[in-house]
């Protein structure tokens, strides 16, 4: 078993569901469990012209072989209509393996870490909210340092009303937009690192207005 890290974005027919969806059908993967799930993130397109994206991370517990895995996360994005027309095109549904274990994947179709993890902020926050604080990738970077170099600017974290009682890790959002000092409480309670980040970045985010 290794845990691994997956990237779900989605800025089509309904975003949070289509990761509310996808979610579900992580957890039915063979070979593999559901560790959790981080709140949803929403933000602007990288690219400009395109709806605004919803984000999150998952956490799997796996035996399944990266490429093995790689596959299943298609068949998901495809079982959820994503349509491979443009490259960098708006999308119904990505799965993207961030981290795989501690390994160092660099085939043509997959290059794991991520290549490009330490230039989104929608991926390093919700990867925090799941990781240790400690996390080193298995290129040898740390976690913390990639946050602290990727402020949290222009991400909107959804509230998370509450998590599944039954302990699937389901995350549920709705309502109104988190409050900051609960966020605080948060981050405070569980991740001391990751309040320090948001400390930095709201401090950066002051001082830039
Ligand atoms: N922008 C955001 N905010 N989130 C994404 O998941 C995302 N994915 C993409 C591009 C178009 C680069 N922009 C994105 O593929």
């Amino acid at each position: 078993m290794e845990r691994i890290y997956i990237g779900m974005g989605s800025n089509l027919a309904d975003p949070a569901e289509q990761l509310r969806s996808a979610v579900e059908a992580l957890g039915q993967l063979p070979q593999t469990t559901l560790a959790g799930v981080s709140a949803f993130y929403q933000s602007d397109s990288l690219l400009p012209g395109q709806p605004r994206y919803t984000n999150a991370v998952a956490a799997l517990d796996s035996s399944l072989a990266p490429l093995q895995l790689l596959d299943a996360l298609q068949a998901i994005e495809n079982d959820q209509g994503r349509e491979r027309a443009e490259r960098w095109g708006p999308r119904t549904l990505d799965l993207d393996i961030l981290l795989f274990g501690d390994r160092l994947i660099d085939e043509p179709r997959l290059k794991v870490p991520h290549y490009q993890i330490q230039e989104r902020a929608f991926v390093l926050y919700p990867l925090a909210e799941l990781a240790p604080a400690d996390l080193r990738l298995a290129d040898g970077r740390c976690l913390k340092d990639l946050l602290l170099a990727c402020p949290f600017v222009g991400l909107e974290r959804l509230p998370q009303i509450d998590k599944d009682p039954c302990g699937s890790g389901l995350a549920r959002d709705g309502g109104p937009s988190v409050n900051i000092d609960v966020e605080f409480e948060v981050a405070i309670a569980g991740k001391p690192a990751l309040t320090m980040v948001y400390v930095a970045s709201l401090i950066c985010s002051i001082k830039t207005c």
